[in-house]
């Protein structure tokens, strides 16, 4: 984002753990809140709007349902929420920044968003690619599956989200940091031919190529990009505090490479930031870097 395009900033909190395998994601927004990002955009020149979390069911007041798609109906309820959310902030010529919550809520972000950009770009940064379906699942868990759900696979209560799908197109999906993926999301990447970094090409190529031909993928023939970033595509050495940790990871410096090419690029149109998971954190590291992050993507430079 350069400086004469300061597009004001919209911050929405959604507090949802029930497509996670355990507790404490659910405070990531606070976190994110508490290691000040309204105070660091507002400091780079951004006026900024915090409109709260959203209404997340506790998953102790609930039934899990399905084993193979724990809490469908709770995240279907909160998905559709937070679509609307989205969608007005975009109405409102904002830009939509979300703070989870687990990646379930990408289902949602995206639903709002594609409505907007019917041909949006995503960069999907993740150790995982949530590309599962129920029937592929290990877990059961639906943050495992909010990118093949975005992409038109899945139940239909989480690929009709908004009542329309698909919202994005294969062709315009990028996924940065990949480490562990399941057979079934293999074999989606292979037959759907998305673009994927894994740990072994960006230690190949370096960040600044594997950003370059992302920034060349996402914004080819489309009309918006949504950054998707679960922390966990950090190494667990700079990110302790996420839900499910994978070593290996990418570097804080290889991130922010990526940020402030994306800065650089003046091309985001809509950015989500993921589980954080304050629990297994100390001193609130991970959401520091979520906010460290936050900056260099919104423009933040040393000189
Ligand atoms: N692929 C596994 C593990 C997982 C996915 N996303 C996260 N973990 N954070 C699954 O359960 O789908
Ligand atoms: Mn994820
Ligand atoms: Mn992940």
């Amino acid at each position: 984002m350069t400086a004469q395009t300061k597009q004001p900033i919209s911050i929405v909190g959604v507090p949802m753990d029930l497509g996670a395998g355990r507790r404490g994601v659910d405070m990531g927004p606070s976190a994110i809140r508490y290691a000040s990002v309204k105070e660091k955009l507002t400091g780079l020149g951004y006026q900024v709007e915090d409109r709260g979390n959203l209404h997340v069911p506790t998953p102790e007041s609930h039934e899990e349902g399905d084993q193979q798609l724990k809490y469908l109906r709770e995240i279907t309820t909160v998905s559709e929420q937070l679509a609307q959310e989205v969608s007005t902030i975009k109405d409102n010529g904002r830009f939509p920044l979300v703070l989870g919550g687990d990646h379930s809520i990408a289902i949602g972000s995206i639903a709002g968003l594609a409505k907007h950009h019917r041909q949006m770009g995503v960069i999907w940064f993740d150790a995982h690619g949530d590309l599962n379906t129920a029937e592929t699942s290990p877990s059961g868990n639906i943050h495992g599956m909010s990118l093949a759900a975005s992409l038109g696979f899945g139940h239909p209560d989480l690929v009709q989200c908004a009542g329309y799908a698909p919202k994005i197109k294969p062709e315009n999906v990028v996924i940065i940091g990949a480490r562990e993926l399941d057979p079934g999301e293999k074999e989606l990447i292979r037959k759907q031919g998305i673009r994927v970094f894994t740990m072994h090409d960006v230690d190949r190529m370096g960040m600044g190529a594997v950003m370059e031909e992302t920034l060349n993928i996402v914004t080819n023939g489309t009309d918006g990009v949504h950054l998707s970033l679960d922390l966990d595509g950090l190494d667990p050495n700079d990110c302790p505090g996420v839900g499910t940790p994978v070593a290996g990871g990418l570097t804080y410096r290889e991130s922010h490479l990526a940020m402030e090419m994306l800065a650089e690029a003046n091309v985001l149109t809509s950015a989500e930031f993921v589980e954080v998971n304050p629990i297994l954190d100390s001193s609130n590291r991970t959401a520091k870097v979520a906010v460290a992050l936050i900056g260099s993507v919104f423009g933040e430079k040393v000189l």
